[in-house]
């Protein structure tokens, strides 16, 4: 007879953060004073902290180790060197340029392959990746499959590019004015879904036969890795770190955000194989982010992401990140919960459209459930909808997305499984009494990025 085993957490507790229950008045109060935008709540009100995976994870005894043996010299760092010989091994790309975080390298590449007129294909945008196209000249287009703008649809790799979607564009506008094809690995926006090694690898032929440039937005290519381990042909007894270095393989350069995968509170890199792009990149970096031995980063902040690279390809920690995620998505599929399928690897994200179908988009129906959860539990969620969306840039109007989510962004190695029950009880709860939640307008819209500041009242 087969005996269950269950699965724990490759790691014990040594350190603890406390966390505070407020009362429901005060939640009232406090989102309304946060004008309706869990961005501008503070920390300490919030019970559960879910508004992202963004520089959240906990770092392990040896990278507090790292960030004692910091080399604060301005150049020259020997934490650059070790970094930089991380990248090299583990991601296999010939260069690195360090950045603050992952827009630093977005504006950089940016900036070096984008003439005004310039078309961008990507699989999804991306909310600071489109707007440093846009500001460089460019513009975004989505070439993703179809089925990565249906919540419903099971497809497992929701992250594949549609590649007569791809060669239409290059023929419509010419290969010349499209410098390179955007991949991110996995689709934040599509709800934290995978693009498969297949896919990648015709995406390779085909901007080879154009010769065109492939840059790996690699944020969280670890949890991409790990569910073509899981899920592709051939791949299963591959170590996620093998299955890492082949995505990079595919591919001419990367921007990273070293806050998700790779475990640290903040940094970034662009790595790239040109040499002459790296030239440029090099001199660039030092006009807005730093000399390019530190890119704004501490030599203990580097050393700290130099080590968590090498925890963050390990398959014991990649399964249980992973894993922890498909616990929470699994049990609001079991209340009935209206989530993106399949579960994603950073994050659940609720369907606000289904949740609430009484609102309309422009009465912001993820931006009132990620309000509305916050006021039950204190559990911080995020808008993933029309105003993460923004406007079209050339009419002025709400871009109106298929997808309007709200994500349950689930930071490494943080929260328990009991954290998970709580916030899984919250939705379930939010659920129960839906039709009583009218929706939000917006009282204030800044110009870039507006979801991180726009504020929003009751109707
Ligand atoms: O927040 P940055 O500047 O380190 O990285 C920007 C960035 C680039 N690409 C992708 C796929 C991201 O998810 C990303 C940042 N994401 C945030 C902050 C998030 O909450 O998802």
């Amino acid at each position: 007879m087969s005996r269950k085993r269950s699965w724990a957490e490759p790691y014990k507790i040594k350190m603890v953060e406390p966390v505070f229950m407020t009362t429901l008045e005060d939640r009232e109060k406090f989102i309304k004073e946060a004008g309706y935008n869990t961005f501008l709540l503070r920390s300490r009100d919030v019970y559960i902290d879910l508004l992202t995976d963004s520089g959240t994870s906990a770092m392990s005894d040896r990278q507090w180790a790292g960030i004692m043996m910091g080399d604060e010299a301005y150049a020259g760092s020997e934490n650059f060197y070790h970094l930089e010989s991380t990248i090299q091994d583990y991601y296999g790309y010939k260069f690195v340029v360090p950045t603050h975080q992952g827009r630093g390298a977005e504006h950089l590449i940016s900036q070096i392959l984008i003439k005004k007129g310039d078309f961008i294909p990507g699989n999804m945008y991306f909310t600071t990746t489109r707007l440093h196209q846009e500001l460089a000249g460019g513009t975004f287009v989505d070439v993703i499959i179809d089925e990565a703008h249906d919540s419903e649809s099971n497809f497992p790799f929701k992250g594949n590019i549609d590649l007569n979607k791809l060669e239409n564009l290059i023929k419509e506008k010419g290969a010349d004015k499209i410098p390179y094809v955007s991949i991110a690995t996995t689709v934040n926006m599509a709800g934290g879904q995978p693009i498969s090694m297949a896919n990648l690898k015709e995406v390779r032929a085909l901007t080879n036969k154009y010769d065109i440039k492939i840059v790996h937005d690699m944020t969280r290519v670890a949890e991409n890795a790990y569910m073509i381990k899981l899920l592709e042909d051939g791949y299963a007894d591959k170590p996620v770190a093998e299955i890492i270095k082949e995505i990079c393989s595919l591919t001419d350069a990367a921007t990273m955000s070293s806050k998700k995968d790779a475990l640290v509170s903040i940094g970034g890199f662009l790595a790239i194989n040109d040499e002459d792009v790296f030239a440029e990149a090099r001199n660039l970096v030092v006009v807005y982010e730093g000399l390019h031995t530190y890119g704004g980063m501490a030599g203990r902040d580097m050393e700290a992401l130099a080590i968590g690279i090498t925890e963050s390809v390990q398959d014991d920690h990649i399964r249980a990140r992973v894993g922890q995620v498909r616990y929470l998505g699994e049990k609001l599929l079991d209340a009935g919960i209206p989530i993106v399928n399949p579960i994603g690897t950073h994050g659940i994200f609720i369907d606000a459209k289904k949740f609430l179908p009484h609102l309309s988009q422009d009465m912001f129906p993820a931006q009132t459930l990620a309000a509305e959860i916050y006021i039950d539990s204190g559990v911080r969620a995020m808008e993933r909808g029309v105003v993460s969306a923004g406007r079209n840039k050339e009419t002025g109007e709400h871009n109106y997305p298929n997808l309007e989510l709200v994500r349950l962004t689930i930071p490494r190695r943080v929260y328990t499984q009991a954290h998970m029950d709580v916030i899984a009880e919250s939705v379930q709860y939010v659920h129960e009494r839906r039709d009583q939640i009218n929706g939000l307008k917006m009282v204030f819209e800044p110009k870039y990025l507006r979801f991180f500041q726009a504020r929003f009242e009751k109707l």
